[in-house]
């Protein structure tokens, strides 16, 4: 009789009933041989950044003969947890998220798990109690980021600054850990403070408007800005200007990603420093899923290295760059 109850349970587990939660790790996707599927919930199209990660991803699928189910979201988690529940129903390989929040993502991933289908983050983390719901985190370490950005407005500054701070999207892994790291970096100069800080959601239009305000409420005060992202501190650079202020002279600017863009900046001179978050996941996306599906166990973040340029290079270096 015993054997008949394990048999019942393992029908009904293999029928995806009750079964229970199989870590992400051991989540098989379906026999090679077919083409491979995936799902890939991307945040939207708001920087040059985000162009050039679907850009990287969308290319390596082609290059490697993947069916990529491509749903972009307008910066709207909604729109991702729909685009998951869509890759769901459709039976997908695999399902790759990047995350525009931290939070929020615990129901949809269960739902995920449920179905057997392994889930990779990129570029973006998540918080949830139970990180057996996805595979691994493919991302550069933000908190870092944010510590070489203020050591180098420290140096810059000689440890003496009134920063005004462009911040990204609320919520965001980015804006929280770039935030931390840059206030840890800064602590240690007690001249260096923080005067003002808002977010200006990663976008150029809104990095402008809120360093308007800025300007309007600290003009004099403001010796440097640090932006979470290239795209705000350009909208930053371009404020300045219009207020007859000279980025890059009269006001010194640090921020994130080095897109060419902020290469360009950097050559203008208005653009001080940028530290480089690389957008180019596609080879490492499509490396981590054959060996996902090669049954090789993996770590549950795989760090992209990150480095830091300023004007002393941008000459040298803008038209080797990517992105
Ligand atoms: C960082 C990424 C951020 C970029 C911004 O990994 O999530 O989002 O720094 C982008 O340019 O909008």
């Amino acid at each position: 009789m015993l054997r008949y109850v394990i048999f019942g349970m393992m029908v009904g587990a293999l029928l995806g009933g009750a079964a229970p939660a199989v870590a992400q790790e051991r989540a098989k996707p379906q026999a090679t041989g077919k083409k491979l599927v995936v799902g890939f919930s991307q945040v939207g199209a708001e920087s040059a950044w985000r162009t050039a990660e679907t850009k990287s991803i969308k290319g390596e699928a082609a290059k490697r003969g993947v069916e990529l189910k491509f749903a972009i979201a307008q910066q709207r988690q909604g729109n991702q947890i729909k685009a998951v529940r869509s890759f769901i129903a459709q039976r997908v390989d695999v399902i790759v998220i990047a995350p525009i929040v931290e939070t929020g993502w615990e129901r949809v991933l269960r739902e995920v798990q449920r179905a057997r289908i392994p889930v990779i983050l990129v570029d973006r983390g998540v918080k949830v109690r139970d990180d057996s719901l996805y595979v691994t985190l493919i991302a550069s370490d933000f908190v870092e980021e944010g510590r070489m950005a203020a050591e180098w407005l420290a140096k810059k500054m000689n440890g003496k600054a009134n920063i005004v701070e462009l911040q990204g999207t609320t919520g965001s892994a980015p804006a929280i850990d770039r935030k931390k790291g840059f206030e840890e970096g800064i602590k240690k100069h007690p001249g260096m403070k923080i005067i003002k800080s808002q977010s200006g959601d990663f976008t150029r239009a809104k990095g402008k408007d809120v360093m308007e305000a800025f300007i309007k409420s600290d003009r004099d005060r403001i010796e440097a800005v640090y932006a979470h992202n290239d795209d705000m501190a350009l909208g930053a650079i371009q404020a300045l200007e219009e207020a007859g202020i000279k980025p890059g002279k009269d006001v010194i600017i640090i921020s994130i990603d080095a897109v060419r863009a902020a290469f360009e900046a950097m050559v203008a001179r208005k653009l001080n420093a940028t530290v480089e978050c690389n957008p180019l996941f596609g080879p490492i996306l499509f490396d981590t899923i054959e060996k996902l599906r090669a049954g090789e166990k993996l770590p549950k973040y795989i760090k992209n290295e990150d480095r830091l340029f300023d004007q002393s290079v941008a000459a040298e270096l803008i038209d080797s760059r990517e992105y």
